[in-house]
Order: structure tokens, then sequence, then C-alpha cells
């Protein structure tokens, strides 16, 4: 039996009510101006360790390997590779879901083989009567797959949930169900033939800094104590790609047009995954602000070694040493964007989501295109201006929107999101 233990006392001293969307403050003494952003200069992913320029074929063939593992060393750490022994169970399933409308499916991932390990509960709405497989957004949810939406039928999470500041072993309650709704459009998903795949990331591993012992984390002890340990968000990223495993091989899904997204700390996870495993087609990026899309060296906001105090657990061991250091990273955060290219890729920010640095979102958003041009694939213009709070900017490849309002995610990204992959994925 995997122990769980439970923090006595979260030390984030934030209150962030996470999946409840509540208003949060952002912290003083952060800068939100601008004209103090300091001058940097961005590492170029297309330039080797030698200092040589490097081509496509040389892009595919070594460097993007050795950016990815750049990112694996210095911000992300290292994960396992898929787990031989895990199985799975589809242990509900109606044809006459959501008032007739859709099918649904739970699956219970056992990671270890057995109920033992860690078990990932996978919540799935797929439209009726679609004439062939069709394609799915996956993202992990931040209070269990019950609050998704209101569906009774839908398995209550009992596990243990991050809340607010310093809360003992907290447990959600039945009143929590459908709580995270407005994040989740099901129904509006599914009329424009998506469908739509969900999982609690506490199941993965409880967001707390609890060393690393429970959720998938105790079964890879070795991959701890280290400079480039196996983190959090490393976890999260994985149990996104062991979620992709049930969707390859379910034939109701198009696993060749599974588009993985996230918000926040799970919108850093969502770059993460499509960085780190190149089945899923597009990645989407909601307000992931810093150790997401925003660029670093920016220090707008939210800032490496804020993020590294508040959430030690997130980033391995070797990201502390960014901290107040933002110049020495040898990546930033466009190198992400551009380890999916020429994949689809789409960065959302939200006006007054400045903790989150919206520009500094879409600046390594336009960065990292440059590396789909070298894949010839249509990217952000080098002299694209980031677009005014209520419009999107979508290219081939690579989609970017600002909506006016709030750190959330609601019906106006989705709307966006579903336009920019209906035509593309
Ligand atoms: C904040 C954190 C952000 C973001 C956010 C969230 O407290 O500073 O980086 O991840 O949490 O996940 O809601």
């Amino acid at each position: 039996m995997i122990a769980r233990r439970i923090p006595k006392l979260l030390a984030a001293g934030l209150s962030l009510s996470a999946f409840t969307g509540l208003s949060w403050a952002p912290p003083k003494g952060f800068n939100y101006d601008e004209a103090n952003v300091p001058p940097y200069t961005l590492p170029d992913p297309l330039v080797d360790a030698e200092g040589a320029r490097v081509d496509a074929a040389k892009w595919e063939a070594s460097r993007r390997a050795e950016v990815l593992d750049l990112f694996r060393e210095h911000v992300y750490g290292v994960q396992p590779p898929p787990p031989e022994g895990m199985t799975w169970d589809v242990y509900e399933q109606s044809e006459e879901a959501l008032g007739g409308k859709a099918i649904r499916k739970q699956v219970k991932l056992f990671v270890s083989g057995n109920d033992d390990g860690p078990v990932l509960d996978l919540l799935l709405y797929l439209p009726k009567n679609a004439p062939e497989p069709v394609p799915v957004f996956l993202g992990l949810n931040f209070g269990g797959n019950h609050t998704t939406h209101t569906d009774p039928a839908i398995t209550f999470n009992a596990g243990w949930m991050r809340k607010g500041n310093g809360i003992v072993d907290h447990r959600a309650t039945e009143a929590t169900r459908g709580k995270a709704f407005h994040r989740w459009p099901v129904e509006m998903i599914l009329e424009r033939g998506f469908g739509v795949a969900t999982m609690y990331c506490g199941d993965i591993d409880p967001d707390f800094d609890d060393g690393f012992e429970n959720g998938v984390h105790a079964l890879y002890p070795d991959l701890q104590n280290r400079g480039d340990n196996f983190s959090t968000i490393s976890a999260w990223a994985w149990g996104l790609s062991r979620a992709m495993d049930f969707l390859e091989k379910d034939d109701d899904i198009d696993h060749e047009r599974v588009a993985v997204l996230g918000h926040s700390r799970l919108g850093k996870t969502a770059l993460w995954a499509g960085a780190t495993d190149e089945r899923f087609a597009m990645v989407i990026s909601n307000n992931s602000g810093c150790g997401g899309a925003a660029l670093a060296r920016r220090r707008f906001g939210e800032t490496v070694e804020r993020i590294n105090t508040s959430f030690p657990h997130w980033f391995c061991e070797n990201h502390k040493k960014f901290n107040g250091n933002e110049d020495a990273l040898p990546v930033d955060q466009h190198a992400l964007i551009a380890l999916i290219a020429p994949r689809l890729v789409y960065v959302a920010s939200a006006s007054e989501d400045q903790w989150a640095d919206p520009h500094g979102e879409f600046l390594s958003a336009k960065e990292g295109s440059r590396v789909y041009e070298l894949l010839w694939s249509e990217g952000i213009p080098e002299d694209a201006e980031w677009p005014a709070a209520g419009d999107h900017l979508h290219a081939e490849a690579v989609g970017y929107h600002l909506r006016e309002g709030k750190h959330d995610v609601e019906e106006f990204d989705w709307d966006l999101f579903i336009g920019f992959a209906e035509s593309r994925i």
C-alpha cells in the first residue's frame, strides 16, 4: 500500500481558491509595469551548444532533443518511462449521458497494474452518433472530475485537495459537484464535434510539498534526491501521457487528433506534456504564466524565485539555482513552445492576469514561432503586435488570444480553442 501522507500545513501562504476561480489579488512587491522590464537577451534554441546555427534537419536530428534535455535538467526534471504493467478498467459507461446527448465513459488507470498503486480516474464525454472516431480535448482538473459537471453519475473524488491557505487534510464535499462547470463547457464542446477527457491532477500527485513520497512519485524513489528530480509538474505531465495511452486504444477516439490543454499550473503542465510526448497533436496553454508560456527573463509578475518558494515541488531542484538569476537559464519559455513545433500550439492570456504576464506569454509564442518557420509551418510573424484585449491572432500552426478579464478559463477561451482546432487538427 502506498503511503498517502497528508501535509500538516501548506507553506505557500497564498489565498488562492484554485478551482473555484475566486478572485485573488496579485502580491505586492513584484513588477507589473512594462517600463520596468529589464533588458534581456533570449537564448536562441536554433543555436547549438557550439554556437552553430542549426537547420531543419539538425533541429530534428539532434537539437530538439538537446533543448528538451535542457528543460529536463534545469526546469521540470526527468520522467520515468511508461509503466510496463499499467492496466485499465472502463468501469462505467453510458450511451444516454447528459440527457441523451453524449456517451460517458469513466476509466480507472491502474498505474502499477493493481489498486495498491496510484489509480487515475479518467472521465470522458463523447458526442453521440459520431460517424467516425472523434478528436478529443484532454486536460487535468483542480478539484476532482465531479467538479467539472453537475452530472450526478460522475464519480466523486474523496482524495486530498489543495485549498487556500494552510488547510489541513482537506477533502471535497458533495457541494463541490459542478463547481468548475464554467471551465468545462462540455455540451458546447460535444456540439462542435469534439470529445472531452479530464482527470484530477491530485490523483497523479497531490499538490503539496511532501518530499515526493506520495502519488506516482512513490513508485520512483530513484528519481528523487538529484538536481533533475521527477517534479510535480513532470508527474502531472506524465499522467497526461498515461491518459493518452488509454485514448490511443479507444476506437471511438481519433488518437491522432488529441489536444492537451490546461489552465494556470495545469497550463504549465500541458506545455510540458506537449513537449515530452509528441503524440499530442495540439497543445493549449491557458493563463499558464511563470514556468509556463511567460518568458522568465522579463521578471514581470511572478518570478522564478517566487514560484520556487511558494511551490518548491512544482519544478526540479536545479531550477532553484535560477532564483533571482533568470539570465543564467540556458533556455527560456519560448523554447518550450518551439519544442511543440510543428504541431499546433495555442497560448491564451487574460488582460487582468498581470501575475501571469500576458505580454510575456504572447512574446514567447511569437519567439517560439521562429522554429515553426524553420520547419515550414506558419507561426506568429516577427512583426506581429500584441493583440488588444478581446482580440486573437491565429496563424496556421500557432494561435494566441487575449481575453478581457481575470485569470480563469471561460467560454470565450473555449470558443477560440475549438475554432482554431476545427480547421487545423
Ligand atoms: C498561482 C501561481 C501561478 C499559477 C496559479 C494557478 O498561485 O503563482 O503560477 O499557477 O497559482 O495554478 O492557479
